[in-house]
């Protein structure tokens, strides 16, 4: 039995701190409180225990910060139960109290501090960092607003403020004796002293960056780890003291205003708003604010032992991970502050920086790469330019010019271009490793995205496919069917997820796929209660429950699961023998503001679902449901309950996806193009596991480059079938809720299709039309699911991050 933390000697133990803390911190008894405030005493004794928890030594003396400007933590209670070793007493004693346990986690706020993968990616990679016993912290920014909160009228996506702290949020700490001054503008004066020079920055408005500290709990309480999120607010230095001293109060408020609107929105396009001066002000924000803290602290640990030679030491004791190329700035601030503030060489410092600075990225596509207009920022970071121009300079200087087709390779690879700051080139060139996130991801960089660097230098480039918390999402998510794994191969899987492999044993064993069959039940019905309770729509758990939920995105291409849908509704109107499995559709996502396209995909699912689901000759066997306002606690619920998983991006166009890990762990079959980590789940679960269509990325290539795809020739050939579906979107079948979809349409055919929908529109439907055909065989279908949980322990963060301390910050874990 391993080791657990004791925070409570006993249920009463705990019942009687509970009580007590209900007093002290809201002098009310435990009786006269109110859920919420039931639950705001219980996190709050929880977090306390956190930050007073004393903890085994951390492996090393090397610490790793993780620079990503979202961290999608969502709710934090359960999982704190389950790392601390508690839930049990816990459950126990509130039931004895008079509350659910279940009660009180659905009072926590789901804060929403980031758009999707990479944000969840982030708070993932904390858990496992600190479940291994790693020095590891999360370094970000603490929006005031999480994403929008989506609500669905008409049919259409409406956008709603996501006033997350409206409740207070037990968890974090406000240290504002740890806030640190950040300057924007003003300019840079250059001073010398016979041969000696150096330069000054003048005037610029002054901000003053106020850490909130929030405890990351390890399994097992063998480590707390802290994420530190940032707050923009006026320093006083900048206060408009004149306007205020002439009562002119709105004018001092209005400044107060400026400043902090820097930190009260996450953007909320996952593809890159490029040239927004408020989102670069963020960036430049949590890397500065985040920078000089890990300095300040690193020079009062070991200035003593290092003396002079202190700074090149740094990465021997801080690894600087940044997540995309947000935190990009890392690499020219880390510079500017050892040459600026610390008095080291110029040389020296762009070593130290590389020695203590590596890069993930997380897109392939180039459009989609981030670029800031050169002068918007050197107006508003006049120092830092100055050290992008010349590292820029030098590496003009310096490129090898007999090298074949150098010109090419300098082009494609310098920091500044065409009037722009390339934030990928500047990651990759201040950094001594970059990573993709799939085997596929990371073939691509290297052929295509990244090429010219890969082959300047192979040695920097590295996979790191991705992983998610396997304690969150299984273990949490699904208390039923993590029971019964429990009581099965025992408690080892939750920090060994490869023990998950123990229950290749009972992929047959008739009471463990009885066990397996009761807990989907339950998972569905879960779900199908919450969808009723959302959108008043029933769906029968005798169905099949295929599920896409994801970022509305065009190359994700939700079009092609609702063209599937309309295909299987047109085929039945058409001939009453047609009978497809019954099956419920649930789909979930947010669609950027701004992305006309995106939306109007939600709108037409909510369409098809408004017809499909009031058409009594379907609506026994197909039903569709949109779940609206995916995140984190939402996902938690729908995960479980998923028998398809809807993986089908045009191949190489996801880095990785990560709910397709989150839904093969929990027993789904992955209905899935041959793109990004879908190929390794194929690898893994071999191929009469995964259900696999459609063109391979070569293939996408080929059609491309051959120049010769005409989605209207596909249109034409089949006018009763594919092209009727094409026509129904504006022909008024699926104008009932909110009109037409004649821009859907257009990209069909006067954008010529570029996601590939009608050409992968036969085999996807074949393909799933045979996966629900062995829906039928209930033995074999639990034997293909349970064998997916068996091989999903690769995809736990705990590897993924064990393999980042390897290869990338050398720490043994
Ligand atoms: C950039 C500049 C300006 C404004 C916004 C942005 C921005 C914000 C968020 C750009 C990208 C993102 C998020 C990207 C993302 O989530 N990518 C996903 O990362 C996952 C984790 O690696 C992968 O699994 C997904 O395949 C990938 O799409």
């Amino acid at each position: 039995m391993q080791k657990k933390a004791q925070l409570f000697t006993s249920k009463e133990d705990f019942i009687n701190q509970y009580r007590e803390e209900c007093e002290s911190l809201l002098s009310k008894k435990y009786d006269e409180l109110q859920p919420q405030e039931r639950y705001y005493v219980l996190a709050s004794l929880i977090a306390s225990k956190a930050k007073n928890f004393k903890v085994d030594a951390k492996k090393g003396d090397k610490s790793v910060y993780y620079f990503s400007l979202e961290f999608l933590i969502g709710p934090l209670l359960d999982n704190y139960l389950l790392n601390f070793g508690i839930r049990d007493i816990v459950k126990e004693g509130c039931a004895e109290l008079g509350t659910t346990l279940d009660d009180l986690i659905a009072c926590e706020a789901d804060p929403g501090l980031g758009n999707g993968g990479l944000g969840r990616l982030a708070a993932c990679f904390l858990d496992s960092m600190a479940a291994l016993g790693i020095s590891g912290h999360g370094n970000g920014m603490r929006y005031r607003y999480g994403l929008f909160k989506q609500e669905i009228e008409g049919g259409r996506q409406v956008e709603k403020m996501d006033n997350w702290l409206e409740h207070g949020f037990p968890w974090e700490t406000r240290k504002n004796e740890s806030s640190v001054l950040v300057t924007f503008g003003g300019q840079v004066v250059r001073h010398q002293d016979g041969e000696r020079f150096w330069f000054t920055q003048e005037g610029g408005e002054v901000i003053k960056a106020v850490p909130y500290d929030v405890p990351i709990i390890g399994y097992e309480g063998k480590t707390v780890n802290n994420l530190r999120l940032w707050s923009a607010e006026p320093a006083e230095e900048n206060f408009d003291l004149d306007a205020f001293n002439a009562g002119d109060y709105a004018k001092a408020m209005k400044f107060r205003s400026d400043v902090e609107a820097i930190s009260q929105i996450l953007y909320p396009n996952d593809a890159g708003e490029h040239g927004r001066i408020l989102r670069l002000k963020q960036e430049y924000l949590f890397v500065s604010a985040g920078l000089q803290t890990i300095l300040r602290s690193f020079e009062k640990n070991y200035g003593e032992k290092y003396g002079d030679k202190l700074w090149e030491h740094l990465s021997d004791h801080v690894c600087i991970h940044t997540n995309d190329t947000h935190p990009a700035m890392c690499g020219p601030e880390l510079m500017r502050i050892l040459v600026d503030e610390k008095d080291v060489d110029f040389d020296l410092a762009f070593k130290i920086a590389r020695a203590t600075i590596s890069y993930t990225n997380h897109t392939v596509m180039p459009e989609a790469l981030e670029k800031w207009p050169i002068n918007t920022f050197r107006e508003l970071l006049p120092r830092l330019y100055m050290f992008i121009e010349e590292i820029d300079r030098r590496y003009r200087d310096t490129f090898p010019h007999d090298r074949d087709n150098w010109q090419e390779e300098l082009s494609q690879t310098a920091i500044l271009w065409d009037g722009q700051v390339r934030m990928a080139n500047l990651s990759v060139i201040f950094s001594h490793s970059v990573n993709g996130v799939s085997a596929l991801h990371t073939g691509i960089l290297e052929a295509s995205t990244l090429r010219s660097f890969y082959e300047l230098s192979p040695e920097l480039f590295n996979n790191k496919t991705n992983g998610i918390s396997h304690r969150r999402f299984l273990g949490n998510a699904n208390p039923k069917y993590a029971r019964l794994i429990c009581d099965t191969i025992g408690d080892g899987w939750l920090s060994d997820a490869t023990q998950l492999e123990k229950l290749e044993k009972y992929e047959e064993d008739p009471s463990f796929v009885e066990e397996f069959h009761k807990a989907k039940a339950w998972d569905k019905q879960r779900l199908a209660d919450y969808i009723k309770e959302t959108t008043g729509t029933a769906l029968d758990t005798n169905m099949v429950f295929d599920v896409q939920v994801k970022r509305f995105h065009a190359y994700k291409r939700q079009l092609l699961n609702v063209f599937k849908i309309l295909d299987l509704y047109n085929r039945m109107l058409a001939d009453s023998s047609f009978q497809p499995r019954p099956t419920a559709f649930i789909f979930s996502g947010k669609a950027a503001q701004s992305y006309d396209f995106a939306k109007e995909v939600i709108r037409l699912i909510n369409s098809v679902a408004d017809v499909v689901n009031n058409d009594a000759r379907v609506n026994q066997t197909l039903r569709v449901a949109f779940v609206p306002n995916f995140a984190v606690s939402s996902a938690q619920l729908v995960y479980p309950a998923a028998e398809i998983s809807e993986q089908i991006s045009w191949a190489g166009s996801e880095a990785s996806g990560t709910s397709n890990m989150k839904l093969m762990m929990n027993g789904a079959i992955t209905l899935g193009t041959y793109d990004g980590a879908n190929v390794e789940i194929c690898d893994l679960v071999g191929e009469e596991n995964i259900k696999i269509f459609g063109l391979r990325t070569e293939e996408v290539d080929a059609l491309r480059a051959g120049g010769n795809y005409w989605a209207r020739d596909l249109y034409d050939r089949d006018r009763q079938r594919l092209g009727r579906i094409v026509d129904e979107l504006v022909d008024g079948t699926l104008a009932h809720l909110s009109g037409n979809f004649n821009s859907i349409m257009d990209e069909l055919h006067v954008n010529n299709d570029h996601d590939l929908v009608l050409k992968d529109f036969y085999s996807y439907v074949d393909a799933w039309e045979e996966l629900t055909e062995f829906y039928g065989d209930r033995d074999a279908w639990a034997k293909a699911a349970i064998h997916n949980t068996a091989c999903s322990g690769y995809f736990s963060s705990d590897r993924t991050i064990r393999e980042y301390a390897r290869d990338i910050w050398h720490i043994d874990a």
